[in-house]
């Protein structure tokens, strides 16, 4: 487990605090006779915040310690003090979270950006003390209300790596070699298939000062959409992206045919999300320095009637490199930012709050109840035996 660094999926149980309960107290002083109620209010329970943070690029935190309880607040007290609030717990998340209920798969938040917040359980309200039921016939209230309860839900989140542009391909086609040549990220560059195991997204920059972040994803195999090799769950990562590169081993090095390569690429992404298909994208014929590719690209050309950008990611001053960077760049201009980000959450109801009643000299009444009720309707309950007494009047 300890070896696990990246997690792009987890589940966990929210639950935000309790209000604190409403006090019954009466005021006593010396030569304060009939002081009169002075229970003072709860605090309000801490809320669970989402907040977004660029410096956090997975959900391991939460794997670990998949609990997430805010803090409760206080009861009230006599002297009319009010209880103190719970502490608001903050979650730092990735940019690029969906936030799921669990229960109803409902979407309740997409955090897309640094510093974007989002309350996703609310701490219950604090209960009032017995000084707010005092009128006029009414001078001795033992009425208080109960704490309400925070809010609690079990959510399923999952990261999807916010990038401009993702790179598909083949195991050992070149996508890190042409991220680690185009950005300052490092991923690992090796001769063996799956050399990356994770998504890592490199930014890259350009002269005029602007920049475009490119995510590498693992490899894709035939059958992956089954499950063959790591599978297709990495497509995530690059179902916010707004242009697709299909980078190809033109050279065909692991006994493969180039254009087979790319026909089978999108016969997985199209098993994985039709939509994928329909993004702009850009044709990359790698590994130009070999022979082999020099031989196979005319007939790339004809048999998938796409217009390939050739490079060789080894060549320090190869030309083609450059010109990828270039027509990334002047694609992905027009395309407008955040076209790919989720609905907005909607917004959700507060629970409803449980009817409260303790039997015994004191009254609790819930917030509920409190609210529908005239004061009169707050008066002690009247026994069975006083009810019948009342009719046979
Ligand atoms: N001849 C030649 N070899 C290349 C070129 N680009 C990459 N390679 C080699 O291809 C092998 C795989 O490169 P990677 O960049 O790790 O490939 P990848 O697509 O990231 O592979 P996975 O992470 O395993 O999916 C390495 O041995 C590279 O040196 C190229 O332009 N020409
Ligand atoms: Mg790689």
């Amino acid at each position: 487990m300890k070896t696990r660094r990246f997690v792009d999926q987890v589940r966990i149980h929210v639950r935000a605090g309790k209000g604190g309960d409403g006090s019954c107290s009466f005021r006593r002083e010396a030569c304060v006779p009939e002081g009169g109620p002075d229970g003072g209010d709860g605090g309000r329970g801490g809320h669970i915040i989402f907040k977004g943070c660029k410096d956090v690029d997975s959900l391991i935190a939460l794997f670990f310690s998949p609990l997430v309880f805010a803090e409760e607040g206080v009861a009230g007290r006599g002297q009319k003090m009010f209880g103190r609030m719970g502490k608001d717990l903050i979650v730092l998340l990735p940019c690029g979270t969906e936030v799921f209920n669990e229960e109803t798969g409902e979407l309740i938040a997409d955090i897309v950006s640094h510093d974007q917040e989002f309350i996703i359980a609310k701490g219950g309200e604090g209960g009032l003390g017995n000084v707010h039921f005092r009128t006029s016939t009414h001078q001795v209230p033992t009425e208080h209300t109960p704490g309400e309860l925070g809010e609690e839900f079990r959510l399923r989140l999952e990261l999807k790596t916010i990038a401009d542009a993702g790179l598909l391909g083949f195991p050992n086609a070149g996508k890190s070699s042409l991220l680690k040549r185009i950005s300052d990220a490092h991923p690992k560059v090796a001769s063996y298939p799956f050399t990356t195991l994770n998504p890592i997204v490199g930014t890259v920059n350009y002269e005029n000062f602007s920049q475009l972040r490119v995510a590498d994803i693992p490899g894709i195999i035939a059958g992956a959409a089954d499950g063959v090799g790591l599978g297709l769950d990495f497509l995530r990562h690059i179902s916010r992206s707004r242009l697709l590169v299909y980078l190809i081993d033109m050279a065909g090095t692991d006994n493969r045919n180039p254009w087979d390569d790319y026909k089978q690429l999108r016969k997985e992404i199209k098993q994985y999300d039709a939509e994928l298909l329909k993004r702009p994208s850009i044709v990359v014929a790698n590994k130009m320095d070999e022979q082999a590719a020099i031989e196979n690209l005319p007939a790339f050309i004809k048999k998938t009637r796409t217009h390939p950008v050739p490079m060789s990611t080894l060549d320090p001053e190869d030309l083609g490199v450059k010109a990828f960077k270039q027509k990334l760049q002047d694609l992905l201009k027009p395309i407008p930012r955040g076209v790919f980000q989720a609905e907005k959450a909607k917004t959700r109801k507060s629970k409803p709050v449980p009817v409260v009643i303790e039997s015994g000299e004191e009254e609790i009444i819930s917030q509920e109840t409190f609210a529908k009720a005239t004061f009169f309707d707050l008066a002690p309950k009247k026994s069975k035996k006083q009810q019948r007494e009342i009719k046979s009047e």
